[in-house]
């Protein structure tokens, strides 16, 4: 399994939750917290930086010490010290931290006064009143304690898209050689594409001799077995992750995967369609009384309630029903709409691959455009570009645009000031054929301000496209605060566009954003964000996040041809 920077970022805040707990120098605790914050907000993996030999103490705050325990998570996954640790302290103890309001000092008295060890033992205590008897605590305490504990509830890590993929297509690859497999499809929010799973649930229809179930319980990556049946078993992964596996008749097949697909408000919708038309719609088919008139593909599920086929990443009851019922359902871009990549990094600042692999890769995949786009200046770990060296990237371009069968578009991916100025000035601006926008620092702005800040960078005439508009890191960092409407309105008004960022751990604009572009007529810029050629077929995630939020080629940017979009650029 490839090692990813919040699992190192979450070892580091795990450290750092166990030393305090054991009362230790503060200015250790922060050094973990610092790195595990530095490592969590890296745009490249530190897997690769140390594979291409990179100094990690280049990075701040981390040290000789850090980059070596960084080094030792990258080999063997864990971490030496924190076992040591973990060791000493019962394991429960670290998931207290999670609990709002619960410093290390209250989680030692909890340990030591009342032997709380883990939540459990919490929940425990705090139903029988046992808490608002320690010093410094009182009903209040308990009181908040108690809600926290609830809300923790359903918080559990869900899995990004494309770690979703790594585990789903080796596992389908081994059950594939099972004795008489037929069918074997991912269902559930994986078939909508949804940006994180919870869960695989994977349907399968087979001979009635098939070993399927038997080596489904038999992968070598479980870690347990949670069930086991003839038509369905549970597995958990050594990665966390837990897997359902179905058996279906094939004359339930369609229903089946219907209803597995989900989500459960589209099920619902379409169940409440048939009771109108005396019809029983479950996972074993459609029903007209006892009998089972439907249930071999999906087509014919939605036949029998009057709806054409609804594609999986339109399921979320977000009018998708109306629409199937009307003729209305959007035609939905694909990947073979998109005639190029508007934002991707060269080794010239913290990409892997130079200008030339980065063309040919696009080349490959057909593009007729590619826009490279360095960090500018104010990135100044990923050593972004100065006035000076982007004047000569555009040199190198104009050469390079001579001899190359793919056009490389002159970019750059700006930083927006804290105070709304872009991060380089107007006169290199001007020679450029696009920008590509971006906040990277102070997103905790309150919303007004971070709404105004964006408003104020798109006054400026060379704004084009608002990068990652959201901010967010999946699992990692939450969006900055703001007014994603108003952000908008001033886009269509000033020509800017929006990005739909593909790379797995972003996909901002989020499904609902996408929508309200469509309908404010703002294009959205379907983007990778690549760092390597390889990471040029992020598109793939961009295109799932774009059919959640219903876009159709005309209202993505980048399945313009660079005539045309150099036509709505001069609307400016
Ligand atoms: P996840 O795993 O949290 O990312 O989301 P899903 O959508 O994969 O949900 P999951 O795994 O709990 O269930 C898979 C599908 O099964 C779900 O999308 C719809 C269907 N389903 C599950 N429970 C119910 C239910 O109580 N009623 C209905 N109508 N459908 C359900
Ligand atoms: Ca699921
Ligand atoms: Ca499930
Ligand atoms: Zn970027």
């Amino acid at each position: 399994m490839p090692v990813h920077n919040s699992d190192v970022a979450d070892l580091f805040n795990e450290i750092a939750d166990l030393l305090e707990i054991k009362g230790s120098n503060q200015f250790r605790v922060r050094a973990y917290r610092n790195a595990a914050r530095t490592v969590g907000a890296l745009s490249q993996s530190v897997e690769d930086l140390l594979a291409r030999n990179e100094d990690l103490t280049r990075l701040p705050g981390i040290g000789k010490d850090l980059s070596g325990k960084i080094g030792e998570i990258v080999k063997t996954g864990k971490l030496r010290l924190l076992e040591e640790l973990k060791a000493e302290l019962p394991p429960g103890l670290s998931d207290l931290m999670k609990i709002g309001g619960l410093g290390p000092k209250r989680i030692l008295i909890l340990h030591q006064k009342l032997g709380i060890s883990d939540v459990n033992e919490l929940r425990k205590a705090v139903s029988e009143k046992k808490i608002r008897e320690l010093r410094g605590f009182g009903e209040k305490t308990e009181q908040a304690i108690m809600e926290e504990i609830e809300r923790m509830k359903g918080t559990e890590k869900r899995i990004k898209i494309v770690v979703a993929e790594e585990i789903a297509n080796s596992l389908l690859n081994y059950l594939k050689k099972s004795k008489g497999a037929k069918e074997l499809t991912v269902a559930g929010s994986y078939r909508r594409r949804k940006e994180t799973v919870g869960d695989l649930d994977i349907l399968a229809t087979a001979e009635k001799d098939s070993d399927i179930m038997d080596r489904f319980v038999g992968y070598e990556d479980t870690e347990k077995v949670v069930s086991k049946g003839t038509t369905r078993s549970t597995i958990l992964l050594r990665t966390g992750v837990h897997v359902d596996l179905r058996v279906v008749p094939e004359a339930s097949y369609g229903a089946a995967l219907h209803y597995f697909t989900g989500s459960k408000a589209h099920n619902i919708a379409v169940r409440t369609l048939g009771v109108k038309k005396n019809l029983k719609i479950n996972e074993y088919g459609v029903y007209k009384g006892d009998r089972r008139i439907a249930g071999r593909t999906e087509e014919e599920v939605f036949s029998h309630v009057g709806l054409s086929f609804i594609d999986p990443e339109l399921r979320e009851d977000m009018g998708e029903i109306e629409a199937a019922m009307s003729g209305q359902l959007p035609k939905l871009v694909t990947l073979n709409d998109i005639r190029g990549d508007l934002h991707v990094h060269t080794k010239l600042t913290d990409g892997r691959n130079t200008l030339e692999e980065m063309a040919d890769a696009a080349k490959k995949k057909g593009y007729h455009y590619l826009a490279v786009t360095e960090h500018s200046k104010h990135v100044t770990v990923a050593r972004g570009l100065k006035a000076e060296q982007l004047a000569k990237r555009i040199k190198e371009i104009d050469w390079f645009n001579k001899k190359s069968g793919i056009l490389i578009l002159k970019s750059i991916e700006l930083d927006i000031l804290e105070d709304g100025s872009l991060d380089l000035p107007d006169d290199i601006l001007k020679e450029l054929d696009l920008t590509v926008c971006s906040v990277h620092y102070k997103f905790n702005l309150p919303r007004e301000k971070q709404t105004e800040r964006i408003i104020r960078a798109m006054d400026n005439p060379y704004f084009t496209i608002l990068a990652h508009p959201t901010g967010r890191l999946i699992n990692e960092r939450k969006p900055y605060e703001v007014d994603m409407e108003r952000v908008m309105k001033a886009a269509k008004e000033r020509g800017c566009f929006m990005e739909l960022n593909a790379h797995p751990d972003r996909l901002d604009l989020l499904d609902t954003d996408c929508k309200m572009a469509k309908d404010m007529g703002v294009k959205v810029a379907l983007s990778t964000d690549a760092h390597s050629t390889g990471d040029l077929d992020y598109m793939r995630f961009g295109i799932g996040q774009a059919l959640r939020g219903w876009l159709e080629a005309d209202d993505v940017l980048n399945t313009q041809s660079w005539g045309k979009i150099k036509k709505l650029l001069k609307k400016r």
